[in-house]
């Protein structure tokens, strides 16, 4: 909303409307529960915003300009309700309102479940950019599925993850979303290619035999302070009704009998992977239905416009979200092609020009790949369009490098060493215009490691936008004390332009600055120990290190490494008289893919070791350990604030880029970390004596490897790292239990340890000692965290779209 609007906003007249939506979701204001009150509210809410969406939709100005379409098929947006109001301006009037009503709004809030339509990173950095977009009034559609279960909710038995599912909508519906039946689309699969002749040219046409229908549901992304709305545009899968029993063939009955079920499985749940790619048919199933269903709506729009076919990439420009909607590419040459009729080299000029896409990891099993025979029984005109798409770009291959069949081979969309297989990597390389890596260091080895042959083909297709978060939620709303210390200091633009946090900077040294500082960090920390007070019970000493990894349970994000630095501090404590260490609370919080076992392994042993260590008497409140079950974005806003340390320890070259490390440093934290991602460009941005950097850095990896790395040496050779190790293999942790932990054991010794985390322990405990010096100086800590909020303006999202408008997408913003 514009202050104006604000102004004009009739707090009475609200609370009428709460009142209604009350009624008519069958309550009554004296015996209503809060959980009814906060459906109301949202309500309420949700007629403002989406008036502002169907306007922001029909503005002519947005219709002739261009537009970005961000497909993905995971938007974890987190709640919606806080952050909707900070946008629209209305917080504090909404606060009152409730209150007047007798009701809280922190706890109407709490009762909001998490949207969960995401992993991790990849998933929280669209909704970010979408934030973003928003925000900048750059002209934006976000494309993504409406998952019936979001990511599972995590508990644990006895230290063991268990996973129960996330049903996040209440039966009452989500009140911030609106479904649009008439934007319903009809998408096909499997089925056969006829050929048919019209005025002497042959075509191909797709006889799809099964059929489901693509319903959207939008849910508003509320651009701050501003009335400007987009879509955030969600499909959901149907059955088609009533059965078309006629559109099936005899020999296709199987699929047709198939369909029914996976008609309505479609979008029932979100694949709980991160960083890995699982190759099931219902996952290619949910990618085309994404990625058909967006096509076919973004051509809508474009052709509704009034603008002709050949000029989509002059107002549509579609961003791939790693390359799980890759299939969009053959998607919309088929549309051109069979349904328009074009022919290929103007179908091509159109296509390759629209497209660009986005790499988020290099490891080797995240990187999608499609058996080809399955994509041909399930899409077989898209199969023919990936042939033929192939075998053009290998003739410019043969041009370029005649005769050299190596590069041939390492480029060709189909990898034919074993099954034979569609990378979808390649496929986004050679049908797009930009792709792009997501922090510095990891665009370089996209280029160097991952796509040298690609870089050298296209020189200068290959970019870097480095990552960043949106500062409305990841401080505004989440830190509303610094946030509140901060704009008394700098003024109240900070939230739209995170540059002038660098004004902060002139408070580092200022005493009464550092006190403030530091009270609103330890309030942020008594509210964090408050839940896990009442959700754990463990009691925990708010003046202690608050050291903190949250993320997704990956071995390359090595939360072991972390494990075995605790249990070294543990024993230490226990042995060494004249051992000494300001006290520390180290929280994990993380979720394992259900399938991932070793992972799972990492938080069993976590859990294990934490139930020891806080009920040993002799440790007292020197050392606590802490899994917060669940992680998910309404935690991460409770732990982030609260951080005073954050850990990064990836091992150099594996994390892509990470944004949890952004959100930490932004809130005061300082980062413990390898040369990974984007902890190179915090540390460009904080300053050497700001960030505490160990362990082996990309080149280091590689030296190591070719040298030949024994971790047998390292744990021959450190006496604490043997014993933490060997802790692991007696029942120090599982009493009368010996060996359960031995799988994170192996791991690491008799696995070769994939993820250096013994050769890099030393110099991890090394840059742990240089904090625990660092933090028994309050003024000088204080100094450190406060320079770390105000270095880390160019980490917000709004800069990261800066880049993609102006390197890629080439956009104008339209304010309204
Ligand atoms: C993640 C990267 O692991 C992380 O480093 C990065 O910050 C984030 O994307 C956003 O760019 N990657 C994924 O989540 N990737 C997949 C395939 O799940």
């Amino acid at each position: 909303m514009t202050p104006k609007q604000q102004h004009a906003f009739d707090k009475s007249a609200f609370k009428i409307s709460m009142v209604q939506h009350l009624t008519q979701l069958g309550h009554a204001p004296e015996t209503a529960q809060q959980r009814d009150w906060y459906l109301a509210l949202g309500r309420a809410l949700a007629e403002h915003t989406t008036g502002d969406l169907v306007a922001t939709e029909n503005d002519q100005a947005i219709k002739q300009a261009k537009s970005v379409n961000y497909l993905s098929l995971e938007f974890l947006i987190g709640r919606l309700t806080g952050n909707n109001l900070i946008s629209m301006g209305l917080y504090d009037v909404i606060a009152e309102a409730v209150g007047e009503l007798g009701l809280g709004l922190t706890d109407l809030l709490e009762q909001e479940r998490d949207p969960s339509l995401g992993n991790g990173g990849l998933g929280r950095l669209a909704a970010c950019f979408m934030d973003s977009l928003a925000a900048q009034q750059y002209p934006a559609v976000g494309y993504g599925l409406h998952y019936e279960y979001g990511l599972f909710r995590q508990s644990f038995d006895q230290g063991a993850q268990q996973e129960a599912p996330d049903a996040w909508r209440e039966p009452e519906g989500y009140p911030w979303e609106v479904v649009r039946p008439d934007l319903t689309q009809t998408i096909g699969f499997y089925g056969h290619v006829e050929v048919v002749e019209e005025a002497g040219h042959t075509y191909r046409q797709w006889v799809p035999s099964l059929k489901i229908q693509a319903m959207p549901w939008d849910l508003p992304i509320v651009g701050y302070q501003s009335n400007t709305v987009y879509p955030l545009r969600l499909w959901e899968g149907r059955a088609l009704t009533p059965f078309a029993l006629d559109a099936f063939n005899a020999g296709e009955y199987t699929h047709a009998q198939q369909a029914d079920i996976d008609a309505g499985n479609l979008t029932k749940v979100l694949y709980p992977n991160d960083n890995h790619d699982a190759g099931k048919t219902l996952r290619l199933m949910q990618q085309y239905f994404h990625s058909a269903a967006s096509v076919g709506d973004i051509l809508r729009r474009h052709l509704e416009a009034g603008h002709a076919l050949a000029a989509l990439p002059e107002y549509e420009t579609i961003q791939l979200n790693d390359t799980h909607p890759t299939i969009a590419i053959p998607e919309l040459m088929r549309v051109l092609l069979d349904d328009y009729r074009l022919g290929w080299d103007e179908a091509w000029a159109i296509a390759s020009r629209t497209f660009a896409y986005t790499n988020h990891t290099l490891l080797p099993e995240a990187l999608e790949t499609w058996s080809e025979s399955l994509m041909a029984e399930l899409l077989p005109r898209h199969m023919e369009i990936i042939f033929e798409i192939n075998h053009r770009f290998l003739q410019d291959v043969e041009q370029k490098w005649p005769g050299d069949v190596r590069k041939q081979q390492v480029l060709s969309v189909i990898d034919d060493q074993g099954e034979r297989m569609v990378r979808m990597a390649n496929l986004c390389v050679i049908g797009s215009y930009a792709v792009n890596g997501v922090a510095a260091l990891h665009s370089q080895l996209v280029k160097r490691d991952l796509f040298p042959e690609f870089d050298a083909l296209y020189p200068g297709r290959i970019q870097n936008v480095t990552n960043g978060i949106t500062p409305r939620r990841w401080l505004k709303f989440c830190n509303p004390d610094l946030s509140n210390l901060i704009s008394e200091k700098i003024g109240e633009q900070w939230p739209a332009q995170l540059e002038q946090l660098e004004q902060v900077a002139q408070y580092a040294d200022d005493a009464d600055f550092q006190k403030t500082f530091m009270a609103v960090k330890k309030r942020n920390k008594q509210r964090l120990a408050d839940w896990v007070k009442s959700n754990l019970d463990i009691t925990l000493n708010t003046d202690a290190i608050f050291d903190v990894q949250i993320k997704r349970l990956h071995e390359y994000k090595r939360q072991h490494l972390n494990l075995l630095h605790v249990i070294s501090l543990y024993q230490r404590l226990l042995n060494e008289p004249n051992f000494d260490m300001a006290p520390r609370v180290v929280f994990f919080a993380a979720k394992a893919a259900p399938g991932y076992e070793l992972a799972k392994s990492i938080i069993f042993a976590i859990n294990k070791v934490a139930e020891t260590i806080n009920n040993d008497p002799r440790v007292g409140d020197k050392l606590k350990v802490v899994f917060i079950p669940d992680y998910r974005v309404s935690m991460a806003e409770i732990i982030i604030p609260a951080a005073d340390v954050s850990e990064q320890i990836s091992m150099a070259g594996k994390e892509a880029s990470g944004t949890g490390n952004m959100k930490m440093a932004l809130n005061g934290a300082l980062t413990i970390g390898t040369m990974d991602g984007a902890n190179v460009e915090i540390r460009e941005e904080v300053g050497d004596d700001n960030i505490y950097i160990f362990g082996l850095d990309v080149d280091g990896v590689t030296e190591l490897r070719q040298k030949g790395y024994q971790p047998e040496t390292a744990y021959q050779n450190q006496p604490l790292l043997k014993a933490a190790l060997d802790s692991l293999l007696d029942e120090t942790f599982t009493p009368g239990q010996p060996g359960l932990l031995r799988p994170v054991f192996d791991s690491v010794m008799t696995s070769g340890d994939p993820y250096l985390c013994l050769a890099d322990f030393a110099d991890y405990v090394r840059a742990h000692n240089d904090i625990d010096r660092d933090y028994r100086d309050m003024s000088q800590w204080a100094r450190k965290a406060i320079l770390n909020t105000a270095l880390v303006g160019k980490f917000s999202s709004d800069r990261s779209i800066r880049d993609y408008v102006n390197n890629i997408w080439q956009l104008k913003a339209i304010k309204r």
